[in-house]
């Protein structure tokens, strides 16, 4: 039965008592300080170094200045009453050679970092992977080389001994799909390699270590909450011609099931998606078995929907993606479909999956221009985005959805990847010269939703 939320406004007891309210960012977006107190070189910094990769020639060299302005943004998010802070851990702070030597400085950092939120009453949750594998690995053939499994273990056992005395929310890998497709199949992020040579071994590969990593995180640390996280889109069709119909199922599956699939124990979805079955040469026996974990929750990021239709010369999906432009739509900074329902049919798909324990929406939100008017941001098409989102977060859950948590992305504008500082994200508008944060009007909404 579908129950009218609509109208209802929104607060936050409509989503009970134990759900979880939070905000998120990643290390490379925000930290800056890419070369200091021994870190070692990540996929990106080199990314950044090569010309033509990312919009209007700008790099993460600064980003938000995170690394030093910590205290002050963690200070934010307790003014905006939001209880939970998810950031990620870059690899190369830690290991800066990857594997071996372990740089104390590091982990001292993100020591503060955490000791700080837990100070002002905030709790943090960890990311281990979000993109930014160190360089010397990639040299070595990165997310390609099954070695990656061992290098990543250690990576694990090593941040799990450093925090695990103080965090108890801990997600292995951060949108599989997005950094294995655009890092190793499309080339638009980094390492940017290109092709199905590279796209193949990358996803068994990181399938794997999200696996691999939860084992080691809940025999490490048993009492911790483990989860990992995925993107999704909602897929439909173009039209109801059978062909794009097909075309659409592939695109569903490699958006949105071929990560979670076998996690969850039931293989890579090859028959939905033929090219998968390329795959079948990095499989060793055994492994799966070794795919297979049972995660405490499942992250979910989503930020629109796919129309798909069937495209003869897309070689190996054949389906192309209708953009939103094109249909007439209203769309966010990133020419992405605004389309908030998007959310409420995800929610549906995964609760479909009887493996699945619990939801947390572990980032949504949208890029939208902004501009500042007397010392203030007023970003009514962001805030109504949120409140759309989240009413059919609600609406989901009145029907007995497993979601129960949701997270904004993201707390301050940062460094879009290859887009560069264009895209805003932020419920907090950093002027990116002076480094002068402004809550917008949606990070007051927010908080004003949590009071
Ligand atoms: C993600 C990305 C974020 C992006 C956001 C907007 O996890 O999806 O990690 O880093 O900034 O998705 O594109």
């Amino acid at each position: 039965m579908e129950s009218n939320t609509q109208n209802t406004p929104l607060s936050k007891q409509l989503f009970g008592e134990d759900f979880i309210w939070g905000v998120s960012t990643a290390a490379v977006q925000i930290e800056g300080a890419f070369d200091v107190d021994g870190k070692g070189e990540s996929i990106w910094d080199v990314f950044a170094t090569k010309k033509g990769k990312i919009l209007h020639g700008h790099h993460h060299y600064t980003a938000t200045d995170f690394y030093n302005r910590y205290q002050t943004d963690i200070d934010l998010i307790k003014q905006l009453n939001i209880p939970n802070f998810r950031f990620s851990i870059a690899w190369s702070r830690i290991l800066p050679d990857g594997t071996g030597k372990v740089n104390q400085a590091g982990i001292n950092y993100y020591r503060k970092v955490i000791q700080y939120c837990l100070d002002n009453g905030i709790e943090p949750w960890i990311t281990l992977y979000h993109w930014d594998i160190p360089h010397v690995l990639e040299a070595k053939g990165g997310w390609t080389n099954r070695d990656v499994v061992d290098w990543f273990s250690e990576y694990v056992a090593v941040c799990a001994d450093a925090f695990g005395d103080l965090v108890k929310h801990w997600m292995v890998m951060n949108e599989p799909a997005v950094f294995t497709g655009a890092g190793y199949f499309l080339g638009i992020h980094a390492p940017g390699r290109k092709g199905i040579r590279n796209f193949l071994p990358a996803i068994h590969h990181a399938v794997l270590c999200m696996a691999e990593g939860g084992r080691i995180l809940r025999k490490m640390l048993p009492k911790v909450e483990i989860g990992t996280t995925f993107s999704c889109s909602y897929v439909e069709p173009y039209s109801n011609k059978p062909k794009d119909v097909a075309a659409a199922l592939r695109v569903d599956t490699l958006l949105n099931r071929m990560y979670i699939e076998p996690i969850l124990g039931l293989g890579y979805p090859a028959d939905d998606l033929p090219v998968l079955k390329g795959m079948e040469k990095h499989i060793l026996p055994g492994d799966m078995e070794k795919v297979k974990f049972d995660f405490d929750f499942i992250g979910i990021q989503n930020y629109t929907r796919e129309i798909v239709k069937h495209s003869f010369f897309t070689p190996y999906i054949h389906a192309s993606l209708v953009k939103a432009e094109r249909r007439n739509v209203p769309i966010t900074a990133m020419k992405w479909e605004v389309y908030p329902e998007s959310i409420y049919h995800i929610l549906k798909k995964y609760d479909q999956y009887p493996q699945i324990k619990k939801i947390y929406l572990t980032e949504s939100g949208a890029a939208f221009k902004d501009e500042v008017v007397e010392n203030r941001v007023n970003d009514p098409k962001r805030t109504e985005y949120l409140q759309q989102f989240l009413q059919q977060v609600l609406k989901a859950k009145n029907e007995g959805s497993k979601v129960n948590g949701y997270f904004i992305w993201t707390l301050t504008d940062n460094f879009e990847w290859a887009e560069g500082y264009n895209p805003r994200f932020g419920i907090i508008y950093v002027n990116f010269e002076t480094q002068e944060r402004i809550v917008k009007a949606s990070g007051l909404w927010y908080a004003n939703l949590l009071r």
